[in-house]
């Protein structure tokens, strides 16, 4: 891609990374703690360390290795920025690093240890609102120049289906853009005048209703670039070719209509939201695991024509044609592994009865460490052994490469070992989000010790992954040998066949997907302003 782009996206890759060695050091530091074996020297709170863990690796490296991928993506396959675009690209880019520098700040003063969440009544300074809404706005700078491009694209090649990659940009973005308008009225409209002193409370349900709104679509935005790889770079690096074309759209399309209006969800416990409407949601939230299913046999029959056409014979031989020591393949696969424990851990959290049992234990910490932290952050990395060199001008060798297999292998067997502790003890009743206990000696608690100690092993494991990940991330950007490194990008099989044209009617999509919004919150909303607590005066925001 041209070399002005190329820049961009490192500038959102060298933070992504450096939010990688803060944010899982602070984790390493939290499973130790919790284990008991370990007190946090200097005065350091446990929950600071668990606010920056979440912020630095839910939304900061998250967000930027998205924003940065999906720049690079825009530019290979609809074509390069123009000097404007790259001028808003720039100025979101810089938005966004002050208000990460802003918010952590203020994690660091320990004047925000609110959690990723910052549910209230947890209060923080006003400068840890103003950094989240710097990065918000700085990111949807960049998003109107994904968007722009495409459109140009579109302008320029009338009539002609746009380019697979470039289609899965607009609606990753279109979908934060949309969730992001919750967190930011929650944020500019709630929490910035009660933290200032402008006034003096803040309804909570409204809050954590908003958060949701943004927080459940925020998962997918982690997870759409992931789905990006496996459906259309994956192919290319195992030597086939996309399944089909329709179909990768289709469920894409699928994922932005139901993973906005499924924030109740995470609020199955929560009083003042009437019963009816945390059902329908929960439909929907099963009706979004289709795409996901989609994903899976597409990716399955990717595998299978491929190893067929190698010469495989039976019904997983398959398997043993695939490209194992290629460290852009196996990363990516062991992710997509783990997202099968990792789906069937959200579904039973979607279930109303199950949720009882799960909601607020350690379990679900085991499902979003299975999910983000394992399947997209495999793939992630995946995709960096080939983005990194291939926007530096440099080769991944052999040796990376080999190193890269290690990493994998150290980030599996760490993540196995800690979250797997995590979903038993939390079966067991052991709360997410508390430093360590005995509970008063507490039967029952004490066979809690050695899951936690498990997860302690496992997270030193992840730690050593970290290590390795940031060594090859430094090779890569800095020192491997120049030359000229592949950006795959597979093309459609032939019995793909064509794709209809009504999967690019973003008006109609836009619609429909506003439509599902305003069904699931509008009636939900009024009950909650209107059976406000006696006394508290209803939808309090001045
Ligand atoms: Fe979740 C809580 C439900 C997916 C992340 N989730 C969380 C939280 C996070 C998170 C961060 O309904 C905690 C938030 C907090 O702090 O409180 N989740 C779901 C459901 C899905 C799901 C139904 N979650 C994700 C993904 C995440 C993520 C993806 C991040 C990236 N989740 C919940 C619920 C809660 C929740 C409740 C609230 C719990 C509570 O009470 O607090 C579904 O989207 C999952 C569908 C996926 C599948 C798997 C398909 C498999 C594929 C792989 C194919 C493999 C191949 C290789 C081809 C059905 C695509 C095969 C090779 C072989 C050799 C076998």
């Amino acid at each position: 891609i041209h070399s002005a782009d190329a820049k961009l996206t490192m500038a959102h890759m060298y933070v992504a990374f450096f939010a990688l060695l803060i944010g899982a050091t602070a984790g390493l530091m939290q499973t130790l703690v919790r284990s008991g074996k370990v007190t946090l020297p200097a005065g350091i709170g446990y929950y600071q360390i668990l606010t920056l863990h979440g912020v630095v690796l839910g939304l900061v490296l998250t967000t930027f290795f998205i924003l940065g991928f999906l720049v690079a993506t825009q530019s290979k396959t609809a074509g390069k920025y123009s000097s404007g675009e790259r001028k808003w690209a720039w100025a979101g880019f810089w938005m966004m690093t002050a208000g990460v520098v802003t918010t952590a700040t203020f994690i660091l003063l320990n004047e925000a240890s609110v959690l990723y969440t910052f549910y209230a009544p947890l209060k923080a300074h006003p400068g840890f609102y103003i950094g989240l809404a710097l990065v918000i706005i700085g990111s949807w700078f960049v998003g109107f120049v994904i968007f722009h491009r495409h459109a140009r694209w579109r302008k320029e090649n009338r009539g002609e289906r746009t380019p697979l990659l470039s289609y899965m940009a607009v609606i990753t973005m279109l979908m934060w853009q949309i969730a992001t308008l919750g967190v930011a009225a929650t944020v500019l409209l709630q929490f910035l005048p009660w933290s200032l002193g402008f006034t003096e409370t803040i309804d909570v349900l409204v809050s954590r209703t908003l958060f949701w709104y943004f927080g459940h679509p925020l998962v997918y935005f982690w997870l759409l670039p992931a789905y990006m790889a496996w459906y259309a770079i994956i192919p290319k690096i195992v030597g086939g070719k996309i399944f089909s074309d329709s179909l990768a759209r289709l469920s894409f399309i699928l994922l932005l209509l139901f993973s906005i209006p499924v924030g109740f969800h995470h609020q199955l416990t929560e009083p003042g939201i009437d019963p009816f409407w945390k059902y329908l949601q929960v439909v929907l939230t099963f009706l979004v695991v289709i795409p996901s299913l989609m994903t899976a046999f597409s990716l399955f029959a990717t595998f299978e024509a491929r190893g067929r056409e190698l010469g495989a014979k039976g019904l997983f031989g398959w398997l043993k044609k695939m490209p194992w020591k290629d460290v852009r393949f196996l990363a990516p696969f062991i992710g997509m592994v783990w997202f099968i424990p990792g789906g069937a851990g959200g579904i039973i959290n979607a279930s109303n009865q199950m949720n009882q049992v799960v909601h607020n234990t350690i379990w679900v910490t085991g499902h979003f460490h299975l999910t983000a932290a394992t399947s997209v952050i495999l793939t992630f990395f995946g995709i960096a052994y080939w983005l990194i060199p291939s926007m530096t001008g440099r080769k991944l060798t052999a040796k990376m490469n080999k190193w890269g297999i290690i990493q994998t292998i150290v980030w599996s067997v760490g993540m196995a070992i800690m979250s797997g502790a995590m979903h038993w003890q939390g079966l067991l009743g052991g709360p997410r989000r508390s430093a360590y206990s005995e509970y008063a000696g507490n039967a029952d608690t004490a066979s809690w010790g050695a899951y936690q100690i498990a997860q302690a092993i496992g997270g030193s494991i992840l730690f050593i992954g970290m290590i390795i990940m940031l060594v090859i991330f430094v090779n890569l950007a800095f020192f491997a040998p120049k030359g000229k490194e592949e950006f795959p990008i597979a093309v459609v099989g032939e019995t793909s066949g064509t794709t209809p044209k009504v999967l690019e009617n973003w008006k109609l999509w836009i619609g429909v997907t506003v439509a599902l919004i305003l069904f699931a919150y509008t009636i939900p909303f009024i009950d909650i302003i209107q059976n406000a607590p006696p006394g508290s005066k209803g939808f309090r925001l001045w």
